[in-house]
């Protein structure tokens, strides 16, 4: 993978979260700024490409998510700490308490209510996904590394990388969760479509469902989003989502697949399935694409219980590189000791099958 492009933007390091709330109590949490210090390092002695991000417009991100989410994220951080969060009620970090639940709302339009601590719930949909003083700008740096990458693809290059964090396939129109803000996948898959592509597909290996793409994208049929996962139903994030019944809507009806798969599923199963979501791709006749490279699948992970190897990981992206161009995005992926060789393995594959 010697010369591969991977994108990057220093600024993704100012997110720190400081952990997360899991079940009612603060865990230390794997989404820490190491990760990408742990997969630069590794790309680097690999021999890639480090390319500096460049700044995007706002408009690239609004393309895919309502203003008020972005405006939002912009500006929690200061309100909160202005509000006297963290001063006078030692609340160091962003977390919701309230929801605004079906359920809650009973029919009832949903409001902006006066209190912050009230209003977060409205955007962030679990208690793992904290914003502090330097989120904003890490989630805006990932969201021009992804920006940065798809311009490369659409100038020509068959494969770029962009060494995103925060992570972003959990987060949807108007709200974020599962240690994500702003979805990189979807901003990259918009801004291929607007620079030329007729028909992209998302490719999404992560260990756990995209949530967020796929409500993004799940009323489009010209974007298509395919998910393979650990079973929701079985007892992993995000739960609610990602089953096999869940194929679009209207004009996205068939432009969506999700595969959950059993855990404990190792390679064997897991290239079985990338297979059929590359069959799809080629039906949908995708002329870009957009892999969610997320490393959760592998089998040391402490977020999931696939059992992927990176021989697995460079099998697959060997066979994804055959089909379309790829603007590949980091997603999950938090055994800071195995992470490093998953990466490189991954863009081996992209290099090789090139
Ligand atoms: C981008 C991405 O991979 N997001 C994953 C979000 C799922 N986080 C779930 C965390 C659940 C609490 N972790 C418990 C770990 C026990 N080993
Ligand atoms: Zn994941």
């Amino acid at each position: 993978m010697t010369g591969m492009p991977v994108v990057w933007h220093d600024d993704c390091l100012l997110h720190d979260p400081e952990g997360e709330v899991w079940l009612g109590v603060w865990d230390a949490g794997t989404e820490a700024p190491e990760r990408a210090t742990v997969l630069l390092e590794a790309l680097t002695a690999a021999g890639a490409e480090i390319v500096p991000a460049t700044a995007h417009d706002e408009a690239a991100i609004l393309a895919v998510h309502d203003e008020a989410l972005v405006e939002y994220l912009r500006t929690v951080w200061d309100q909160w700490e202005a509000a006297g969060y963290v001063a006078e009620h030692g609340r160091r970090r962003v977390v919701p308490y309230v929801f605004p639940t079906a359920g809650l709302l009973s029919g009832l339009a949903l409001r902006s209510p006066r209190a912050l601590h009230g209003r977060v719930g409205r955007f962030c949909y679990d208690t793992m996904t904290l914003i502090g003083p330097g989120t904003w700008r890490a989630a805006r740096a990932a969201a021009d590394a992804a920006l940065t990458a798809a311009d490369l693809v659409a100038g020509g290059a068959r494969v770029a990388y962009a060494l995103c964090r925060p992570p972003g396939h959990h987060a949807g129109p108007d709200t974020h969760g599962g240690s994500c803000y702003l979805n990189n996948s979807a901003i990259a898959a918009q801004a291929l479509r607007q620079s030329g592509a007729e028909r992209v597909a998302v490719l999404d290996l992560d260990a756990h469902h995209g949530n967020g793409t796929q409500a993004i994208f799940y009323e489009r049929g010209d974007v298509y989003v395919g998910n393979l996962h650990v079973d929701p139903g079985a007892g992993w994030f995000p739960h609610y989502v990602g089953y096999a019944d869940e194929r679009g809507a209207g004009a996205g009806l068939h432009a969506n697949r999700n595969l959950p798969l059993a855990p404990g599923t190792g390679d064997t199963a897991w290239l079985e399935a990338v297979g059929v979501l590359c069959e799809d791709a080629a039906a949908h006749r995708a002329e870009a694409l957009v892999v969610s490279l997320g490393l959760d699948a592998a089998a040391s992970d402490p977020e999931s219980p696939l059992q992927v190897s990176a021989d697995g990981y460079r099998r697959a992206t060997e066979r994804i590189t055959t089909l379309a161009p790829a603007v590949v995005v980091q997603e999950g992926g938090y055994d800071l000791t195995a992470i490093g060789q998953l990466v490189v393995a991954a863009l081996d594959g992209f290099a090789r099958g090139d």
